[in-house]
């Protein structure tokens, strides 16, 4: 994808394939604001190896957040938080069983000494962990932070501008 081409300051991970719709509006945001990131699928109960390495080479490959979304038994972002001190933001996927109650409690009782910030279920805590991750960086990157205060005043002008719901 277009961010891959610059060094990614954010990997967004998913558990499955079947998670991708869920992680989409994460990758739109950070695209929106100009975050070069990446997007895997790195699964905790099929390809453990891989979520391993990934956490391993997070921090000397550059990564300053990542973005893990799972559902069900959903135990990618807390692994990856016990793999790496990169801070891991937990976006629990609507499962279809349980409705993604089972994937927002596996995220967020972490024990004590290994955080994970978690968002709310679905594509509203996956558009809200890239703007949570964008404003993490915008310390440090000028551009971000212009952007992510363009996004918002773009929010609230368009709130303002529609005020009325019946027209
Ligand atoms: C989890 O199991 C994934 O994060 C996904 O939400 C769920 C179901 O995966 P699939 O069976 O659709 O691959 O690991």
């Amino acid at each position: 994808m277009l961010s891959d081409s610059k060094t990614p300051l954010v990997g967004i991970v998913m558990g499955s394939r079947s998670d991708w719709e869920t992680m989409r509006p994460a990758s739109e945001k950070l695209d929106a604001l100009g975050v070069a990131h990446e997007v895997r699928v790195v699964s905790a109960h099929r390809t453990p190896d891989v979520l391993f390495s990934y956490a391993a080479e997070a921090q000397s490959r550059g990564l300053r957040a990542i973005i893990a979304g799972a559902g069900g038994a959903a135990h990618l972002p807390g692994m990856l938080a016990a793999k790496t001190s990169v801070p891991v933001l937990g976006v629990p996927v609507q499962s279809r069983a349980l409705n993604g109650l089972d994937s927002l409690l596996s995220i967020v009782q972490m024990p004590a000494g290994i955080p994970v910030a978690t968002f709310a279920i679905g594509v509203a805590g996956s558009a809200n962990a890239a703007l949570f991750a964008a404003s993490m960086l915008a310390h440090d990157h000028p551009a971000i932070a212009e952007a992510l205060e363009a996004f918002r005043q773009q929010q609230t002008d368009a709130v303002l501008q529609h005020d009325d719901p019946r027209v």
